[in-house]
């Protein structure tokens, strides 16, 4: 925190003076899929009032079962269990207590550096989608502490808050199955990838144009630079547009960027992925085992289905003749 007031003043007053847009803990994951898995990541961002950090111990809030934290060099990793409040359901029957704190101390980090305390859990299945559940953190340093443990009540904001615990909302578990595709979505890393795809091209066809759905459910963009299938002997990420009533692509060179909470639709039309120098032709009905290349999350093999010659999406029969469309045309 750089408050103009001065060091040596006692805990609980650099606490009133904390507020939430100065908060020095966070959640790197804001979200967890209910009966899902969950990595929780702590982020100390400051010390105390220029103070190197030697302990944050998290609260694993009701519903999050089975918590286990990673170690961490330099510290030492200590952990309280209790009974939960209802039983849940789990792999193997029901449980009914487990990990309720989760402390790492002994470290010291220096204010004007950054770290992470990792530990992972399980959503329950009794944490209902479009809630939020809070996981108060307390942290302390050679000199001062914090508590990030307030809870906002109904109808109040965690901007009101001086000191408010880290929430995390839980959401509706991943769909099993994507409605056109046989394959559901591809978790990589803090990416969902759903319903890839291919149009089928006339035999003889040099280029084909690929389509995929791609969501960011991280706190750090992912960039999208190449896609490979075997067919083809290169895969770029093209766009479209419309200069005079003439449609024209252009490679995106430095790939395409897929910003935290956001969700990128490549579609006919649109940006799309042009696989060039085809070997064969894909055919529909097909699939076409491939790979999609991003920068932070690496290269995920994802499984292509192929839609008619001039389909506009992967469950759809085929769009208007190719003639009518002109010549850009994936
Ligand atoms: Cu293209």
């Amino acid at each position: 925190m750089k408050s103009p007031i001065r060091t040596g003043l006692p805990a609980a007053l650099l606490l009133a003076l904390a507020t939430a847009a100065e908060a020095h803990a966070l959640l790197e994951h804001r979200e967890a899929s209910t009966d899902s898995a969950y990595r929780g990541v702590v982020q100390i961002m400051h010390g105390c009032d220029g103070r190197p950090t030697t302990r944050v111990s998290v609260t694993i809030p009701e519903g999050m079962i089975g918590a286990k934290p990673m170690p961490k060099p330099g510290w030492t990793v200590t952990t309280t269990r209790g009974p939960y409040a209802q039983p849940h359901r789990s792999f193997h029957g029901t449980v009914s207590e487990g990990v309720k704190t989760i402390t790492w101390s002994g470290g010291a980090l220096p204010d004007d550096q950054i770290d992470e305390f990792t530990f992972l859990a399980r959503v329950s299945d009794t944490l209902a989608p479009g809630t939020s559940v809070y996981l108060p953190i307390e942290q302390d340093c050679t000199e001062g502490s914090y508590r990030w443990r307030e809870i906002p009540v109904e109808g109040q904001s965690a901007r009101d808050l001086k000191a408010p615990a880290p929430a995390v909302r839980i959401v509706a578990a991943a769909q099993k199955t994507a409605p056109a595709a046989a394959a559901g979505p591809v978790k990589a890393g803090d990416l969902a990838i759903e319903t890839p795809w291919l149009r089928a091209t006339p035999a003889g066809a040099k280029v084909a144009g690929g389509y995929v759905r791609i969501t960011n459910t991280g706190s750090s963009p992912d960039t999208l630079t190449a896609a490979a299938i075997p067919l083809a002997s290169r895969g770029d990420i093209h766009t479209m547009s419309t200069e005079n009533g003439v449609m024209k692509m252009a490679p995106l060179p430095d790939g395409l960027t897929i910003r935290p909470g956001e969700t990128v639709e490549l579609k006919p039309g649109g940006l799309h992925l042009m696989f060039e120098g085809l070997k064969g032709a894909p055919k529909a009905g097909e699939s076409v085992q491939g790979s999609l290349t991003f920068r932070r999350a690496g290269t995920v093999p994802v499984t292509f289905t192929v839609a008619p010659i001039g389909a506009l999406s992967p469950g759809a029969a085929a769009g208007p003749a190719p003639a009518a469309r002109g010549h850009h045309d994936h």
